[in-house]
């Protein structure tokens, strides 16, 4: 395989492989070359098991001595569940290694390429270092500041409604867009509605696309509401939204996925949680003063009240638009401009 940033974008597809599968673990992918072809490659299936550096040795159909090895995470230093990726690469007598993004582990950070380079093997960094990065932003955050990634994900018509007067909101976005909430719902570790959402849609939220999916997310109601398989909790003040944030990573919860309704999306963004704002926008106009608003909360004062959002990117779902975005002043705007 040619070129250095087509090997890491292999090894990012390898890591891709577990996508929603990894928690508390990151997604790592790694691809071993030699001689311009790829002999081994790998990825980090869940936690507990080999890491991908480990799986793309064992998958060496030829002696991997002189070969070249691009992960998209700094190979691990010491021993966890797993032993330290780094010997196991001087082991195998790899002589580069390329990587994506370095790992914030604090159990690693730098040390990782630090033993590397200190046996003689080539190190280079930062090849398609933010596609490597944003595959594990939950893993980053929660590693580093203790609390779950949030996401805010909203589905709402070109006019910026997500329900009729008397809540009728099935189904405003398509079937792909849909499915493509099926997909970043496998990386929550807990879902939060509002109550009046759980109310009215009487939502599961859980992860259909595969059978017997079994990382599915813990779920959580925001105030009061009567729905099997929820919890209810109280989310009054920043102190409350702060005391179940930690809770939920001390459980291991990498990524909070806050799916409506209006008045829970502009309670969590009043409240600085929100890391990234995922909206889907379907072409249709409801119209309507009574029609419900995609977001609520408290009323700003002025525009400069608004909340900035950074990397403003756009995907077609079908006929519907994916708008994403980092909030400003989130871990992921303040990461990514580190
Ligand atoms: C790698 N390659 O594929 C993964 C890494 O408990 P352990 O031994 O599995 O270690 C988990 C830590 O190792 C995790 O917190 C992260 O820092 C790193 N993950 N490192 O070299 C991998 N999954
Ligand atoms: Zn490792």
């Amino acid at each position: 395989m040619n070129g250095a940033a087509a090997c890491m974008r292999r090894a990012i597809e390898l890591a891709k492989t577990a996508w929603g599968r990894t928690a508390p673990n990151p997604m790592v992918g790694c691809v071993l070359v030699k001689n311009g072809r790829i002999i081994g490659e790998g990825y980090h299936h869940r936690a507990g098991e080999f890491h991908a550096e480990v799986e793309a040795l064992r998958s060496c159909k030829c002696d991997p001595v002189g070969a070249a090895a691009f992960v998209t995470l700094e190979p691990c230093s010491s021993t966890g569940h797993q032993g330290p990726c780094t010997e196991a690469l001087i082991a195998a007598g790899i002589s580069r290694v390329t990587v994506g993004s370095l790992d914030p582990n604090p159990a690693h950070a730098g040390r990782g390429l630090e033993i590397l380079r200190q046996a003689g093997i080539q190190v280079s960094t930062g090849v398609c270092r933010e596609a490597c990065e944003e595959l594990n932003y939950p893993f980053f955050k929660w590693i580093t500041r203790h609390r779950p990634y949030v996401v805010l994900k909203m589905a709402m018509t070109l006019d910026g409604r997500i329900a009729t007067s008397s809540g009728d909101s099935k189904w405003i976005t398509g079937e792909e867009a849909r499915g493509d909430v099926q997909h970043l719902r496998k990386l929550a570790g807990a879902i939060l509605i509002g109550s009046e959402t759980a109310r009215i849609d009487r939502p599961q939220l859980t992860v259909r696309d595969v059978p017997d999916w079994p990382c599915q997310p813990k779920r959580f109601i925001a105030g009061h509401a009567e729905l099997p398989g929820f919890t209810s909790i109280d989310l009054a003040d920043e102190a409350s939204w702060n005391s179940f944030l930690a809770e939920l990573a001390s459980e291991e919860c990498l990524m909070l996925l806050i799916e409506g309704g209006g008045e829970l999306a502009g309670r969590a963004l009043q409240a600085h949680v929100v890391d990234e704002a995922v909206f889907y926008v379907a072409p249709k106009l409801l119209t309507g003063r009574g029609s419900r608003p995609v977001t609520g909360g408290k009323d700003p004062e002025k525009l400069t009240d608004a909340l900035d959002l950074d990397e403003f990117r756009t995907k077609y779902f079908g006929g519907d638009l994916r708008i994403s975005g980092y909030i400003k002043g989130g871990w992921a705007d303040v990461y990514r401009h580190r």
